[in-house]
């Protein structure tokens, strides 16, 4: 078996529980190969920093675990500037929000150079490398620049959005191209894939060999949708835990008289927030026998807080909740707890489990696992519903959740609505098939299918 070597921005140790289910599964896969996985540290070397660039080794079980720090401007610029100022917002449609200063480029490369580097040493011939997510798009090019041979394939986490809002990115060719260093190429959805494939038809001199198959700048590539699952039996595991099951029982004797709806998101622009209010606002006014009943609990954890946009999401969502608590609220009901918290991984399975409905209406989403996790957590017998963004990776599995455009303010109070009238017939048949997919797509599927694809990506001279 090749050596498995996992590159992402950030790295976890696979046996802790809160590293949460991705990195669960890459563990697996890491375990059984003696694999290595490479990223950044998570800390900020100041200048001057004794040590500063060093190569941190370490071993959890089976797997070593290398990680490197970074300066304070390759932060600034490449993880702040151009990983989620510019791509991030692009990426998910927000040319408005994105911040296309010149600056954060060079700090984008120099910090993929530097990761090349560090990790060309530790690669051994038949290394099989899988690199993760948009902050890392040309490292294979870097790594083959220095001569690596090993098979790379790529996954990207978030949307790939049309052609004509991906050349708002200046540096749009540069970025595709570099994709072509990789032998295989991972998107959440079908539209992700039909976009890359509009991309590469209309932009580059490629030729389509065939569906999922294109050559251009001297390389093959493979591209593919591999829709990430979750890790259901670590979940329902979760679901009947103590901490699970008391979080459960707590929360269903306290809003016993109540109909909860759920949210559960990180703060972020992508998640279509103040339009989920907008929608809680518009049930309440429009289905007045809600009042004193439906109350949304939001968690908003945070994230990216330094990031400007952040800062003003956090500001809009805490005014609104306020207003509408304000206009709606009595001594002994408030419609909305908007909680600008994390909330442990142990307890999120009893605050599902005891919502008759939950919100997940990003505005643009490359899969959403909340959807996956709220599904896995509810009692079949009497199972909540499942309100879901068209807009999220995950309508294309889910057609059996109540699929809403969150733009639509209307539609969308309308199928809040529906979902907490609907007959339990009706609930549990919906439920029982949306299970069946998560289960049957789980995230131990989704590894075993990209590693399988990379496997059979034919050698090539590179
Ligand atoms: C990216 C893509 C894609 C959230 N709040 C808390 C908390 N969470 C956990 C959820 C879930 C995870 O974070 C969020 O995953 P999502 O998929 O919803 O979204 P992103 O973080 O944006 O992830 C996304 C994903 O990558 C995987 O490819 O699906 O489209 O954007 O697991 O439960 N966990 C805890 N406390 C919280 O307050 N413990």
């Amino acid at each position: 078996m090749n050596r498995l070597v996992v590159v992402s921005n950030r790295v976890a140790d696979p046996r802790k529980t809160a590293s949460g289910g991705l990195a669960v599964a890459l563990g697996q896969a890491l375990e059984a190969s003696g694999g290595l996985w490479f990223g950044w540290s998570g800390r900020i070397d100041e200048p001057g920093t004794p040590g500063e660039g060093d190569l941190h080794l370490q071993t959890a079980g089976k797997v070593q675990l290398a990680t490197v720090d970074l300066s304070r401007e390759d932060h600034d610029s490449y993880y702040l500037g151009y990983s989620n100022g510019v791509l991030w917002p692009v990426f998910h449609y927000r040319l408005d929000l994105a911040d296309f200063d010149a600056g954060y480029i060079g700090g984008y490369r120099r910090v993929n150079q530097m990761f090349a580097r560090k990790l060309a040493g530790l690669l051994k011939p038949d290394d099989v490398i899988w690199v993760h997510d948009y902050h890392l798009i040309p490292l294979a090019a870097e790594l083959r620049a220095m001569g690596c041979k090993q098979r790379m394939g790529f996954f990207l986490h978030i949307p790939l959005p049309p052609p004509l809002i991906l050349a708002a990115v200046p540096q749009h060719e540069w970025l595709m191209r570099s994709l072509f260093a990789y032998d295989l190429v991972g998107f959440q959805s079908n539209a992700d894939v039909a976009h890359f494939s509009r991309y590469v038809g209309t932009e580059t001199p490629a030729i389509v060999l065939g569906e999922h198959e294109f050559r251009a700048f001297g390389k093959t590539l493979r591209a593919r949708a591999f829709p990430i699952g979750i890790d259901v039996d670590e979940f329902a595991q979760l679901t009947h835990a103590k901490d699970g099951q008391d979080m459960y029982a707590q929360m269903r004797d306290e809003y016993s008289r109540r109909r909860l709806l759920i949210g559960v998101d990180r703060l972020d622009y992508s998640k279509g927030l103040p339009q989920r209010l907008k929608a809680l606002r518009q049930l309440l006014e429009k289905y007045p026998e809600n009042l004193g009943s439906a109350t949304l609990i939001q968690i908003a954890s945070p994230s990216r807080e330094s990031v400007d946009a952040y800062a003003t999401l956090r500001q809009e969502l805490e005014s609104k909740s306020g207003a509408i608590n304000g206009n709606f609220g009595e001594l002994d009901w408030m419609p909305v707890r908007y909680i600008h918290r994390t909330v442990a991984r142990k307890k999120l399975p009893g605050l599902y489990r005891v919502a008759r409905v939950a919100l997940v209406t990003p505005l643009r989403d490359g899969m959403n696992l909340v959807a996956k996790e709220f599904i896995v957590a509810q009692d079949p017998a009497d199972p909540g519903v499942l309100v879901l963004s068209r807009f999220a990776g995950a309508a294309e599995q889910l057609k059996e959740a109540l699929l809403v455009n969150p733009y639509d303010t209307d539609g969308t109070a309308e199928a809040i609505q529906r979902a907490l009238q609907m007959p339990l017939d009706e609930r549990q048949q919906r439920h029982q098939a949306l299970l069946q997919r998560v289960r049957d797509e789980d995230v131990h599927w989704w590894r075993q299918q990209f590693l399988d694809a990379l496997a059979a990506t034919e050698a090539e001279t590179h």
